[in-house]
């Protein structure tokens, strides 16, 4: 058979084991704008929305995807030759496939070229719900948790209220023409992994906006609901082989996105100017989602951290290589045990061990080849939010600290080194990286160096205790850097 491109005109060409659209894409509206639109809004809130459409009909909730970063020109190109179709590709580790293309995404705007067109759509009366992926270190805070004024694209916002770099600058000007035309609010749902991110949203945003124009800040504060969510799915990088597999299927989609069969979405509900009935889709709305997205962020997130740290270093290249480790997967065992559970709150109808347990198997996923490189990847926004507030809260309580430490400690040699342990290179991508690899380098001299990175670990270096065992155990790493060693407990 002759290989289809992906688009409106060819869906009744393609293969009959990948499930397409049944729904009228032409009646859609964008009650919905995404900003932020990597694969894992692709795997996850379209695939709920996609759902939705499928299997109830609803005229108003398609999603506008929109990007602000020069790197979201290559979706941008590939959705307009694919009518913003794309195939998710569900892959469960029993090596069975599912393909399903999803629609629920009818139009794709860029930022950078006309602001104003993607100011318009914000404020437009379609448009009731703003949600977001952009990322732990999107939100623009700095180490002791306030909004950083210092950054020049935030500096240019608020200089040119009309032509907005930032999601900062794009929201307030869109929530302003609303207030002068007299339009309701928009919701503004954080998907991002961020403990309580919808506070965070709202923190960020009043900020940004009081500066300003305090009049609108009232108005946002007293107008716009920020629910918190919890948002789960693990979702690798695509590889070649992902578009090799369609194109052997006869189709040619230039950008699928991959995942694991698990999915989750626990929301607050309040929302400001209505919402989709998401809860038929299998999402959760809970009038506090504070337990889940701490259960979540502290064992899942942080457990990849911890796999992916030391994976990188031991040289591992996919998390479920490093968790058919019989090591590694003692070593996360116990860092949930004794070092997160500890820390966690009661969550309502969730039994710990079963969720934790369920942790390892999604993990051994053999299919899911998701890469140590994609884990460690702006580490540097990750661990302050994953991993530091658990060694935190056990040094508050005098908890056990031993197995987060040594994360800390082997993040310093990964950032210093930029090898494993048979120094072959790492891939390390991380928009700080050149100022952690600066500060790890002191290490030799000044065996705390890595932790003066305040802007990284705030205060963490001030405490003793603390201090005490990342200096021994950095030592030993640096003498020796076979990780596994140390993981077993040998320090020496
Ligand atoms: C990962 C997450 O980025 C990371 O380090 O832990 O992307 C994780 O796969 C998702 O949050 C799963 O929901």
């Amino acid at each position: 058979m002759a290989e289809s491109q992906l688009n409106s005109n060819n869906l009744d060409r393609i293969d009959d084991s990948i499930h397409r659209p049944t729904f009228d894409r032409s009646k859609l509206k964008s009650g919905i704008v995404h900003i932020g639109v990597g694969c894992f809004h692709r795997s996850h809130e379209a695939f709920y929305i996609n759902e939705l459409l499928e299997n109830f009909n609803s005229t108003e909730w398609g999603i506008c995807g929109v990007g602000l970063r020069e790197a979201d020109r290559k979706i941008a190109d590939i959705f307009n030759r694919q009518d913003f179709l794309y195939t998710l590709i569900t892959k469960h580790p029993n090596g069975a496939v599912e393909n399903r293309v999803i629609g629920s995404i009818v139009d794709f705007l860029l930022g950078m070229d006309d602001p104003r067109v993607v100011i318009e759509k914000l404020a437009h009366p379609d448009t009731k719900i703003v949600s977001l992926t952009i990322t732990e270190g999107g939100y623009n805070i700095n180490a002791s948790g306030e909004f950083d004024f210092t950054n020049l694209d935030i500096i240019h916002d608020l200089e040119n209220p009309d032509h907005p770099k930032t999601v900062f600058g794009f929201l307030t000007a869109a929530l302003k023409k609303r207030q002068d035309s007299n339009l309701p609010a928009f919701t503004i749902l954080s998907c991002d992994n961020v403990e309580h991110n919808g506070d965070v949203a709202r923190y960020t945003l009043l900020a940004f906006a009081r500066q300003q124009d305090p009049g609108l800040a009232d108005w946002i504060e007293s107008k716009v609901c920020f629910p918190n969510s919890m948002v789960d799915r693990i979702t690798p990088v695509t590889t070649q082989k992902d578009i090799d597999y369609l194109k052997s299927l006869s189709l040619k989609d230039e950008w699928p996105v991959t995942c694991e069969p698990f999915i989750q979405w626990v929301i607050e509900d309040k929302f400001s100017n209505g919402r989709p009935a998401l809860e038929k889709a299998g999402a959760q709305f809970v009038p506090d989602v504070t337990p889940y997205e701490k259960m979540k962020l502290r064992l899942l997130n942080a457990g990849h951290s911890v796999l992916g740290i030391l994976g990188s270093i031991h040289g591992h290249e996919t998390i479920d290589e490093c968790v058919n480790d019989p090591v590694f997967s003692a070593y996360l065992k116990s860092f949930m045990d004794n070092e997160v559970t500890p820390v966690l709150d009661r969550v309502d109808g969730i039994d710990l061990s079963e969720y934790k347990s369920s942790l390892i198997e999604r993990f051994s996923n053999p299919n899911i080849k998701d890469h140590v490189s994609r884990i460690c990847s702006e580490s540097s926004a990750k661990l302050p939010k994953f991993l530091i507030p658990t060694i935190h809260e056990n040094l508050a309580t005098g908890g056990s600290i031993a197995y987060g430490t040594l994360i800390l400690a082997a993040w310093c040699y990964y950032s210093d080194k930029g090898l494993n342990q048979n120094n072959e290179p790492l891939e390390i991508i991380d928009s700080m990286q050149k100022e952690l690899h600066e500060a790890a380098q002191g290490t030799s001299t000044d065996v705390l160096s890595f932790l003066r990175l305040r802007s990284v670990f705030n205060d963490l270096v001030d405490n003793r205790s603390f201090t005490d065992l990342y200096s021994k155990l950095v030592s030993s790493i640096y003498k020796n850097p076979n990780i596994r060693r140390l993981m077993e407990g040998n320090t020496e």
